[in-house]
């Protein structure tokens, strides 16, 4: 109670400064949002699919928007937003960064994505809907800063679904994931039902050589997420439906994947389950989406974060979903 009150006294005093800068004219600061109950992190709109970075001193998520009604059914997801915190427990809401009508080829669908940076650039990689071929497409978004403003570079999708067809349902060119190799190579991950990759040029704005499958995962349905340990390549996804975390692990991003197991189980009261892995301050983390704020469910879902640990060998221990979170690391 008394931190509730210490918190509102604050924020009110943030409010009040940065009203009296420059001659008293209002100054919209993004909010900071204080994760008093911590999980889910962000309870002021509903969040998905998370995609994390970590720049300079803080841990930046990208995520997508929950929209629908209580009990409706469909997602209804029309913009990303950017959250950020050099703590790990207070977060700045940066807001609706992009938007479907950033991308001039989409018409709908703000679903999976991820950011990442190249030398001073940051590239938001998006799926949503095509305007003209039927299904789902992977575009990019580029900014000079993590927090934007995006804009598509190429005025057109990277991957439509005409592209691949290792499967016949509309919506296997989802959920892209990018990782950079030490020999500065970047690779572009995605799928649902089949998981996909190609390289991406070094412009990271055009696919360079053909379109492969990955071979090795069990029951992939979709969110492949990459990232590197120790020399080992680490695959995570959703597997199965209602869909668990996996993972498979490779001496290369090209393969062979050895599968690894579960290490994240169903959520309670939403079929998706998708994650992202980043290692901030030498603590690993898994960040993951619930169903778990009031009214929470299959088209609400709350973006969430929680320590990872792995085992001498190199595996994943299994995630320990908590409601406390994590606490402020500084
Ligand atoms: O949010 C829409 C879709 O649901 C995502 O693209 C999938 O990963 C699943 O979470």
């Amino acid at each position: 109670m008394l931190r509730t009150k210490f918190i509102f006294i604050i924020s009110a005093l943030v409010l009040i400064a940065a009203c009296n800068k420059d001659s008293g004219t209002p100054v919209v600061e993004p909010p900071i949002i204080t994760n008093i109950n911590h999980n889910p992190i962000i309870k002021h709109i509903f969040t998905a699919d998370p995609g994390a970075l970590v720049h300079g001193d803080s841990v930046y998520i990208y995520t997508g928007h929950d929209e629908q009604v209580y009990n409706g059914n469909g997602y209804v997801m029309n913009d990303w937003h950017v959250f950020s915190s050099n703590d790990l427990e207070n977060w700045i809401d940066h807001g609706a960064v992009l938007e479907v009508s950033e991308f001039s080829w989409a018409k709908g669908d703000a679903w999976a994505s991820q950011c990442i940076e190249r030398d001073g650039k940051f590239y938001w990689y998006i799926c949503a809907e095509h305007r003209t071929i039927a299904g789902k497409a992977i575009g990019v978004a580029m900014s000079d800063s993590p927090t934007g403003p995006f804009t598509d570079p190429v005025g057109a999708a990277l991957v439509t679904n005409n592209m691949t067809t290792a499967t016949n349902i509309f919506w296997d060119d989802i959920d892209p994931t990018v990782f950079i190799d030490d020999d500065g190579q970047a690779y572009m991950f995605w799928g649902n039902t089949v998981c996909y990759y190609a390289k991406l040029k070094d412009n990271m704005i055009e696919l360079d050589g053909p379109i492969h499958q990955v071979q090795g995962l069990q029951r992939f349905t979709e969110a492949p997420y990459l990232h590197k340990k120790e020399g080992t390549y680490y695959l995570t996804y959703s597997e199965g439906w209602p869909e668990k975390t996996a993972y498979a692990t490779a001496d290369s991003l090209t393969g062979v994947w050895e599968y690894k197991g579960v290490i994240n189980e169903a959520i309670e009261n939403c079929g998706t389950n998708h994650q992202a892995i980043i290692e901030f301050e030498n603590q690993p983390y898994f960040i993951y989406h619930t169903a778990g704020l009031p009214t929470g469910g299959d088209y609400r879902r709350s973006v969430c974060i929680d320590s990872m640990f792995y085992n001498t060998d190199g595996t994943i221990q299994s995630i320990n979903r908590t409601r406390t979170g994590v606490k402020s690391i500084r």
